[in-house]
């Protein structure tokens, strides 16, 4: 039973081990306590060391379904128990996330029975029931089973209750224990009169947003649920009693959720709960303010559809009213599993708000972790040869990107002094033959480019110039010959419309050079020389390539200077477009308002054969729908997170081009 000094001995050394309990003292309190029980009367519910004991029998049984795990400790050190339940339980698949807790408040023991009442029914009926095995396959459910085993073990430990609510963590300068988990969260934290600033009181909100361990443990398990800027966990059930009621976001206010659909939804499947479980439902402010508490951060920081259900009639049910009320609102619990994947669809918004799965989504959690999930979608181990560029500015990629595209080879991205690891991680994956750094020191650093080397057999190179133009004109050197017949020129001062170009550009092998807006830098100017294109093609209106620029450009070729244009960057993304046939096997689709997401798309969508588009983070331009209802492609590949291509904007594509 003493899990603590048995978890350290195995990792370390014994006087550590020594050292390390005195200094933890007495908030050892459940290795060195006696075992707390429940009143006589009430030994069908489970302790915390039945509860432990329970959960791991259940995975024991169950081992590929579900895995256990700690995501902290409790004040007094106890481990805050979360089951996974899913298929292939051990691996990180891409299927809604559905978080279930119990046990905030120390003597609402039916909360913690409900949680493992949860992980009971899947994994029983889970052999036998179809229903069970689809929601179980098709989602990844966290059972977090009690928050503050603490409250419950003290509120449990005598002959009878002690009615207790909060954690057991002192504050200093009273001596009233215990802040109320669910007036801790950090969101709204203290700002309505829904929690008390008192330590002796029952609602004390705690000296700070998240200042228990049991909070902070479940702040950090949430947050860590977000991947490739996604929150994976669309629903949470907070179990709690008494009321028989379900309530939803807000509950710091009674004003609804901002966002019309969110605000219906909400409602929508927390009424349907409700009414499986015969209980009522209702917005959480409309039982009684609150603030700080859990529902409103989950919504609030995370845009999970968050419920707090409250069960039973009453503030100690009998222990034989533990089966009866746990399956009591277990059609509720299947319900959420039911609706994870795309809770709109509970008010028919479905197809707004989520993508269909022809859509793919390419991110990371930063510009550097998007370029390589970017490159490991579309790129093989054994490419000839990697880009490496800057991720802080966008010149050299897209250039480089002409390039890359012309090579098969992916572009990746660098930080000047550092190499990212996501980036070292999918040219480990790749084995280059050969890696060429786009820019020079200043931007990609010696040290970088000399770390590159274990990544290739082939070498490292360098391509740049003394700035950005000169720097596309030495990659365009570099492998373009004379007398190709088009060479594809673009602003040198943003990046949208050199990035749709790269995939038309790759057409014909054709390099990319920059220029600026009203004069025609000389190192562009000297390639073209050295080219003499059959034609030059220009992207972009005279706003952002003149026609002085234009005109100075004729000297260098026999053929014409044109443009592909539209009235702004979108439309110029959709005009490149126009010359790709219908029906390909996929389109692209980048925000054109920022470039770090979509710097390493060029070469990607250049190796799939098909064009990339522009959206804004919250929009689908008329002429990027255009392009799609054309083009109808089979699949749809967004490039970045949320923050830069919403699931709207992506499910907005995704109708446009069926
Ligand atoms: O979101 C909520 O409305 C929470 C209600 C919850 C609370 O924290 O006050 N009710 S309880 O304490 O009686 N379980
Ligand atoms: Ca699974
Ligand atoms: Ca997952
Ligand atoms: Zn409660």
């Amino acid at each position: 039973m003493p899990m603590e000094p048995r978890i350290l001995s195995a990792h370390r050394p014994v006087s550590l081990v020594l050292a390390t309990l005195i200094a933890l003292g007495s908030s050892l309190g459940p290795a060195a306590g006696p075992a707390a029980a429940f009143p006589s009367y009430d030994s069908g519910y489970h302790t915390y060391e039945e509860l432990t004991s329970a959960i791991r029998d259940i995975e024991a049984a169950h081992p590929g379904l579900v895995k256990v795990s700690s995501i902290g400790k409790s004040h007094e050190g106890r481990d805050l128990w979360v089951a996974k339940v899913s298929d292939n339980v051990a691996t990180d698949e891409d299927e809604p996330e559905v978080l279930i807790d119990g046990g905030h408040h120390g003597r609402e023991h039916l909360s913690v029975e409900m949680a493992l009442a949860v992980l009971k029914h899947l994994t029983s009926t889970y052999a036998s029931s179809e229903s069970t095995r689809r929601r179980v396959n098709g989602t990844e459910t966290w059972i977090l089973f009690n928050l503050n085993p603490d409250g419950t073990t003290f509120d449990g430990g005598g002959s009878t209750y002690r009615d207790w609510r909060k954690n057991r963590q002192p504050n200093g300068g009273t001596s009233a224990i215990g802040t109320d988990l669910n007036r801790n969260y950090g969101w709204k934290w203290g700002c309505c009169g829904g929690s008390s600033g008192s330590p002796p009181s029952e609602n004390y909100r705690g000296p700070r947003p998240w200042s228990s361990p049991e909070v902070a443990a479940l702040k950090r398990f949430v947050d860590g649920r977000v991947i490739g800027g996604r929150q994976q966990i669309r629903i949470h059930l907070s179990f709690h009693s008494f009321g028989r009621v379900v309530v939803w976001p807000w509950a710091h206010t009674g004003a609804g959720v901002p966002d019309a659909d969110d605000r219906a939804a909400l409602a929508a499947i927390g009424n349907e709960m409700a009414r499986l479980a015969g209980y009522r439902g209702m917005q959480s402010h409309a039982l009684y303010p609150t603030d700080g508490d859990q529902i409103d951060w989950m919504y609030g920081g995370h845009r999970i559809f968050s419920y707090t259900v409250e069960l039973a009639d009453r503030r100690y049910p009998p222990d034989e009213m533990i089966a009866t009320e746990t399956a009591r609102a277990m059609p509720a619990v299947q319900y959420a599993l039911d609706y994870a994947s795309c809770p709109w669809s509970a008010i028919g918004r479905g197809s707004v708000h989520c993508p269909p799965s022809w859509v793919k989504r390419l991110a990371g959690s930063d510009r550097y972790a998007t370029a390589a999930a970017i490159s490991r979608a579309s790129f093989t181990p054994g490419v000839p040869v990697a880009y490496v560029a800057t991720g802080t500015n966008y010149p050299d990629a897209l250039a480089g990107g002409a390039a890359a595209a012309r090579d098969g080879a992916p572009v990746l991205l660098t930080q000047q002094g550092s190499l990212p690891s996501a980036t070292a991680t999918e040219l480990a994956r790749l084995k280059p033959g050969r890696i060429v750094v786009l820019g020079g020191p200043s931007v990609v650093s010696e040290a970088v480019r000399s770390k590159l080397t274990g990544y290739t057999g082939g070498g490292v190179s360098r391509l740049y110039g003394a700035d950005r133009y000169a720097t596309a004109a030495a990659i365009s050197a570099a492998g373009t010959p004379r007398g190709i017949s088009v060479v594809y020129v673009a602003t040198g001062t943003n990046y949208p419309d050199a990035l749709a170009a790269i995939p038309l550009a790759a057409r014909t092998d054709s390099p990319l050079l920059l220029t600026q807006p009203h004069s025609l830098p000389y190192a562009t100017a000297r390639e073209l020389d050295r080219i003499r294109p059959g034609r030059i093609v220009v992207l972009g209106g005279s706003a952002v390539v003149s026609d002085k620029v234009l005109d100075r450009m004729r000297v260098y070729t026999a053929g014409a200077v044109t443009r592909i244009a539209g009235e702004d960057r979108y439309e110029t993304a959709a005009a490149v477009a126009v010359p790709f046939p219908a029906g390909l096997e996929a389109t692209f689709l980048a925000t054109g308002t920022a470039f770090p997401d979509a710097l390493a798309g060029g070469p990607a969508a250049a190796k799939h054969g098909v064009p990339l588009l522009l959206v804004t983070p919250s929009s689908l331009p008329p002429a990027t729908a255009g392009q799609l209802r054309r083009i109808k492609p089979a699949s749809l590949v967004v490039l970045g997170g949320l923050g830069v291509v919403s699931d709207e904007v992506a499910a907005a594509a995704a109708r446009a081009a069926r």
